[in-house]
């Protein structure tokens, strides 16, 4: 055999977004999520049951160049007093990585913004493609009833910068308000200082 890293595959369940083998699994419960939903009183009474936000399936790549990551997010439906659940989101430790998201199953937004506060949204289905262009920040919430499941590959030495979306918080938050989802001012946002 070659030195050459092998070619293998994962197989992806549609109907449960699982991956097989399940890679490196990451489990966020509320309680990973301290500071970012607006109400603090609804996230605190929340906190007791803790309920489960998201999982992440990674296939288990080089975190290397010219390695592409790719994994599933299966993001759990349910609200936060009136703020739809979400991940935590963040920009690439290499700020100029590009990511692909592909929506497999229920639906939901995807939030992206600029160090500069520069605001976009995609509406996201199964069947679209979302292309996550470089040095944006990118979140996704699940707006539907059932699990929001998205397929994501990325550049393999990207990484991830969590601290700068902590600090910052996104631009907008999404809302239930008249039964339908609705972006608002974030009242906490602070822009980057770069
Ligand atoms: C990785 C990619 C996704 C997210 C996942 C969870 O670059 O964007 O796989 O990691 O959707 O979100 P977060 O913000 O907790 O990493
Ligand atoms: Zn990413």
């Amino acid at each position: 055999m070659s030195t050459l890293f092998q070619p293998f595959a994962t197989q992806l369940d549609f109907e449960t977004g699982k991956l097989n083998p399940k890679g490196k699994v990451i489990i966020r419960h509320l309680s990973d999520m301290k500071g970012m939903y607006l109400d603090e009183g609804e996230f605190e009474n929340q906190l007791k049951k803790n309920p489960l936000i998201y999982e992440v399936y990674n296939v288990v790549v080089p975190e290397t160049m010219p390695h592409i990551q790719h994994c599933v997010t299966i993001l759990h439906p349910g609200k936060v007093g009136k703020e739809y659940f979400m991940t935590k989101g963040h920009y690439h430790e290499v700020l100029d990585r590009a990511e692909i998201y592909f929506c497999l199953k229920g639906k939901g937004e995807l939030l992206m913004q600029t160090k500069d506060g520069e605001f976009s949204s995609l509406e996201m289905v199964p069947g679209t493609v979302a292309y996550v262009a470089p040095e944006w920040a990118h979140r996704t919430v699940n707006t539907g009833e059932e699990p929001f499941v998205f397929f994501a590959a990325y550049p393999g030495d990207a990484g991830h910068d969590y601290g700068g979306i902590e600090t910052e918080g996104f631009v907008k938050a999404l809302v239930e308000q008249n039964d339908k989802p609705t972006y608002i001012e974030n009242p906490r946002y602070i822009q980057a200082v770069k």
